[in-house]
């Protein structure tokens, strides 16, 4: 190691302005005049990554440990965002080279802009995975990130006439510095086929998988560095490819062509991410997917462990593996497979191995979202892992019957096959019974898993449940995003808050400063000018940076209800329509986010706010008060610009819907007031802040649950709320649509004859919430005291929190410190 400190692990000034001159001679073949900006960038991730490698290697050494204890994150999807600025800010070194950058006459930003973000997820789910490894790092935890590389991420959004229209996502188009491509560590992954029962020397049972086809996975690691700590840790994600074997040829000969459509087959399976967030029904290739990089990161801890000497009894004393939703539950019966067929251990010791290594964290309460495959489909592609499924729940329903004598519907619920109809694995049941640790994402969320989803798994094994609020990275999405705020913040308290945010409650004492409240708002401002820089830059729409910014960003989805936010825009201009001296707050809404490629009502109501906005927008009586924008292409890149720049955040949702949320933490980190409804995390959000730092409205879960037993009826509201007729009747009139009076009636009928969402009960509640929000901002004093203790009273949402109770409550970690030398 020592052979590199002097040379590009140098991190003098000096020294990193050779590396970087010297990256972009010898890694881009580049005199500095010819380079490009592409140059530029690359030479300067490089420059960055040369400083993280020497930490990366010493962390990865102590994964070597036999006597340690590595967290083994499995997820289809890390939404990662852009690196550099980050790893800039974890090594500490972010101002020294915008400095150094500056003096060599290059602005840091345009090199910041360049890197194109893996955008290796859809949302919520895999943007916690990636907070979760920032914060695992951070406190120095020895762990590894599983996943897929796909080679197309989520798609690019582009708006055209007011829809969405998706791009693919090249993300590696121009390279990528950051991986680096490890083409000796593969793994042969299985698919199809039969088994087959056979006598092993002992003269013991075994069976043996002959397969139909094999894929090899290829590593592609990932550096992970925690902020301001050695610890950088390893995000491993699969490559397929075809096998190349050379009996392959012997026995192919001249099947040349059938050789290459298998090569093109084999690697189909890691070239795109479902840009779904809810369960596609029965697609083959995203079962594959899962079962792909499931197998390749399963088989490398166990050749780890082995190369440790390890006994594979004790190997969850040396892995602890959390299953990021039910995406990679087939895990359970992969490593069954692995322990007892190709090590030879007994289903019993397997099987305790099994579910002390795992634990399970679910992400939803829809019923309808809870994965589960056709049995026909599982079996045709994993025979093995049908028959360990089925020996698994053979052995788990004798334990129910034994607990629960005589209830067989009890029975037919918990088995692992639903049998109600078309016979289908569900993949939660699996997850529960092989994990010894099941959590939710928000005290609510965990509750309502206990009473509801997965009640009857509750009653039999309670002492498996526990919940796991989530959180987010201080350092993305504060530091990293608000450098206004941070350096304020800094500039009172010091800067210990980055790791320890519980430290930012000192910021209470500061309310009462007139002049630190005038500071509060010169921040929020500068980054509300930043945000409409860019609106106008991305959309032509001047926006005027002294209105409200009230944003909504998430994912398009009905249970969100980005469409009761329209209906209050509709208001407000029916009121301004009705009466042009109606002295209204002047507000910018702000949407983004993206709609599931298929989903039909998501994509309508995109078009509806782009078609609300283009009439608001240019309506002399609204005169610029009211603005509607449809920020485009909404993701982790420029969610920096967005968070910070908000006034209101909306977090609407139904409530008993939205599992956590994260976004809501992001907005109220960065002083955002939150309106929303009890749900997901916003109830606990709204406890920390304090009830009247929070706009509350709507129906409670219960409510929910009460209404929709008792038959609710969306037209009672609708015909006790004049104002709600006239909204409606503005879209359904055609009045967005150029007296079209087609194209938004499927939006209309849904929510006037099923509403499942509930938006019409919810109505006039949001109505007067937002009555208050405006009385609230037109106090600007009383306002920016709100928005000081929201940020004051935010510690809990760190990731960093989260992370230290899965370590404690479910893996059962400890830090591991890395020193350099
Ligand atoms: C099966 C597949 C296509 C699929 C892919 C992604 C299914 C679901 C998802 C993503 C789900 C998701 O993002 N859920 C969100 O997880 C967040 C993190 O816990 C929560 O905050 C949020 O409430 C929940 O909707």
């Amino acid at each position: 190691a020592d052979v590199c400190v002097g040379g590009r692990s140098d991190m003098s000034l000096e020294g990193l302005r050779r590396t970087f001159r010297e990256h972009v001679f010898y890694t881009q073949g580049r005199f500095p005049m010819g380079a490009s900006r592409n140059d530029l960038y690359m030479a300067l991730a490089y420059t960055v990554r040369d400083q993280l490698l020497h930490r990366w290697i010493r962390t990865v050494e102590q994964l070597g440990r036999e006597d340690i204890k590595i967290v083994s994150y499995l997820s289809a999807e890390f939404l990662l965002g852009p690196h550099l600025e980050n790893n800039l800010i974890n090594l500490g070194l972010y101002e020294d080279v915008r400095r150094t950058a500056e003096e060599e006459g290059l602005d840091i930003q345009v090199l910041f802009d360049q890197e194109e973000e893996p955008g290796l997820g859809n949302g919520g789910l895999g943007r916690l995975a990636a907070c979760y490894l920032d914060s695992l790092a951070t406190l120095e935890i020895p762990a590894m990130g599983y996943g897929i590389r796909y080679e197309f991420g989520i798609f690019d959004q582009e708006i055209r006439d007011g829809w969405q229209v998706e791009h693919t996502d090249q993300w590696l188009r121009l390279g990528n510095p950051w991986e680096i491509a490890r083409p000796e560590i593969t793994y042969h992954v299985n698919f199809g086929g039969r088994t087959e029962p056979y006598e092993d020397e002992q003269g013991r049972y075994r069976v043996r998988w002959i397969p139909y086809r094999t894929v090899k996975g290829v590593a592609y690691d990932t550096p992970i560095l925690g902020y301001r700590v050695n610890t950088c840790n390893l995000l491993r994600l699969w490559k397929a490819e075809a096998v190349e074997s050379f009996e392959f040829e012997a026995f192919n000969v001249g099947d040349y062509y059938g050789a290459v459509d298998q090569k093109i087959y084999s690697e189909n399976i890691t070239k795109v991410l479902y840009p779904n967030d809810e369960p596609i029904q029965g697609k083959q290739l995203r079962l594959e997917q899962q079962y792909f990089f499931v197998s390749c990161s399963l088989q490398d801890m166990v050749r780890i462990y082995k190369l440790l000497g390890g006994d594979l009894s004790r190997f969850s004393s040396h892995f602890a593996i959390q299953l990021n939703d039910t995406h990679p539950a087939i895990g359970v019966a992969e490593l069954m497979r692995l322990l007892v067929d190709e090590n030879g251990m007994d289903w019993e010791p397997a099987w305790e191995v099994t579910c002390n290594t795992f634990g399970y964290t679910n992400h939803t309460l829809l019923p309808e979202a809870l994965e589960k495959w056709p049995v026909d489909l599982f079996a045709g592609l994993f025979p093995r892992h049908m028959e360990i499924i089925y020996e698994i729940n053979r052995r788990f329903l004798d334990e129910v019957r034994n607990r629960f004598p005589g209830d067989e519907d009890r029975v037919a619920r918990m088995s692992l096959i639903d049998e109600s109809g078309e016979r289908y694995v569900r993949m939660a049941h699996l997850a529960c019974v092989g994990s010894h640790a099941v959590n939710g994402v928000a005290e609510l969320h965990t509750r309502l898993l206990k009473e509801e989803v997965l009640r009857d798994f509750y009653e039999m094994m309670p002492e498996k449940f526990n919940n796991k609020t989530n959180g987010v990275t201080p350092r993305r999405f504060v530091v990293l995003s608000n450098p206004g705020l941070s350096r304020l913040i800094t500039g009172k308290i010091g800067e210990t808050w980055v790791s320890r945010p519980e430290e930012l409650r000192r910021l209470e004492k500061f309310v009462d400063d007139p002049a630190f409240r005038e500071e509060w708002r010169r921040v929020k401002l500068e980054n509300k000018k930043n945000l409409a820089r860019l609106i106008r830059e991305r959309t032509g729409i001047e926006v005027d940076p002294s209105s409200m910014f009230d944003i909504q960003v998430k994912r398009l989805h009905e249970y969100k209800r980005q469409h009761l936010n329209v209906l209050h825009i509709i208001a407000l201009y029916n009121r301004i329509k009705q009466d042009p001296a109606y002295d209204v707050c002047p507000r910018t809404f702000i949407f983004g986010g993206k709609a599931a490629p298929g989903y039909f009502m998501a994509k309508r109501i995109i078009k509806l706010i782009n078609s609300v906005a283009d009439v608001v927008n240019h309506d002399s009586d609204v005169n610029g008060r009211l603005k509607v924008v449809f920020f485009p292409d909404f993701n982790v890149k420029n969610a920096k610009f967005i968070y910070p720049a908000a006034d209101l955040s909306e977090q609407i949702s139904t409530a008993g819907k939205e599992a956590s949320g994260t976004g809501n933490m992001k907005f109220s980190m960065n002083g955002a007031l939150t309106i929303g409804t009890l749900d997901g995390a916003n109830v606990e959000i709204r406890e920390e802040v304090g009830a009247e730092n929070f706009f509350l409205f709507g129906l409670t879960a219960e409510d929910v649950t009460s209404l929709q037993k008792n038959g609710y009826q969306p037209m009672e509201y609708y015909r006790s709320n004049p104002e709600l007729q006239a909204v409606i009747e503005r879209i359904s009139s055609g009045y967005f649509s150029n007296g079209d009076q087609e194209l938004f009636s499927p939006l209309v009928d849904s929510l006037l004859f099923h509403d499942t969402f509930m938006l019409l009960a919810d109505f006039g509640a949001y109505m007067d919430a937002q009555r208050q929000v405006e009385e609230a901002y037109r106090d600007q004093e009383r306002w920016t005291r709100m928005s000081i203790l929201n940020v004051a009273r935010m510690g809990k949402f760190s990731s960093d929190r989260a992370i230290r109770e899965y370590c404690k409550d479910i893996w059962k970690v400890e830090p591991v410190p890395v020193t350099l030398e």
